[in-house]
């Protein structure tokens, strides 16, 4: 696919790949850029041959921010009026698992990127932080809210008020990765776990991605009532038939997303 300017896209076995692709200036997120990786989560999402997609950037980084190049300049209204954030905020109503591999720097919208993914994998050589305090600026896409919602309010005060940066063990201490690998096994490793997610139940899997979220605004009880609904719904698909029909017939099952 050659319709993209800034990043690149594969399809492969269940799995939709997006690479960031400006690697010169470290995978900096210009408008164009954001505006096409949500246009490709958001294909990627409605295509059926994909059930779990992958982003990671080219080169040494994830992403190291938004182009300070073209924000530079920028005012408040003009911000406001061009609705800045209204393809980022598209990325959050994504459907199906996007896992970040994150191969060096992930800094301040590209962290926020890496944030708005659901499972972070991360080479050991990862760099995560907020530096907009050094611009005069602070995260805007996120970052203040999912930061602190992972790993607590002293450290991610620390973090966004120092701009230091977090290592790839420290982000794994903290829960913000899933998993470190080496750099030259961080696709393999990624690739395999969305294999195995790939294999499982779609609507199973959409349910639970949409449930775990309510469970960070929601009070337990008001989120169990929300699990249940969608445990509820379940009932009503094929594959809940053809699952436990295959285990009890001892068999894999064989399942369609429907
Ligand atoms: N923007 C533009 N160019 C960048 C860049 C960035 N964020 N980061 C790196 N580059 C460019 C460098 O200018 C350099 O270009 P040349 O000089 O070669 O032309 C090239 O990438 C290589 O970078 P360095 O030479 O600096 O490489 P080093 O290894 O020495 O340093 C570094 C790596 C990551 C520590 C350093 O490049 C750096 O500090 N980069 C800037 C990090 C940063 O401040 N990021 C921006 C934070 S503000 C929004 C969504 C999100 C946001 C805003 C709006 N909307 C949806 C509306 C988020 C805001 C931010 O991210």
């Amino acid at each position: 696919m050659d319709k993209f300017q800034f990043i690149e896209t594969e399809k492969e076995g269940g799995i939709g790949l997006i690479k960031l692709n400006r690697p010169k200036v470290l995978n900096a997120l210009n408008r164009t850029m954001i505006r096409e990786i949500v246009q490709i989560l958001e294909e990627f999402d409605l295509d059926h041959s994909i059930k779990v997609m992958i982003l990671t950037g080219n080169g040494r980084a994830f992403a190291a921010g938004a182009d300070i190049d073209e924000m530079a300049d920028k005012n408040t209204m003009g911000m406001e009026l061009a609705n800045q954030f209204a393809d980022w905020d598209r990325i959050s109503l994504v459907k199906k698992p996007v896992i970040g591999a994150v191969n060096g720097f992930a800094l301040g919208g590209g962290f926020e990127l890496a944030l708005a993914c659901d499972l972070l994998f991360a080479s050991d050589n990862a760099k995560f932080g907020f530096p907009e305090v050094n611009l005069g600026v602070m995260p805007g896409a996120g970052g203040t809210q999912r930061l602190t919602k992972a790993i607590g309010k002293t450290k991610a005060l620390a973090y966004i008020w120092s701009g230091d940066m977090m290592s790839a063990e420290e982000a794994s201490e903290y829960g913000v990765v899933n998993k470190v690998v080496a750099p030259e096994l961080l696709m393999e490793e990624t690739i395999r776990f969305a294999e195995r997610l790939a294999e499982k139940a779609p609507l199973s899997i959409r349910l639970i991605k949409e449930s775990v979220y309510k469970a960070l605004d929601y009070s337990v009880y008001e989120g169990m009532q929300f699990e249940r609904k969608n445990f509820y719904l379940l009932f009503s698909s094929e594959d809940q038939k053809e699952g436990m029909q295959a285990f009890l017939e001892k068999r894999k099952p064989s399942f369609k997303g429907k």
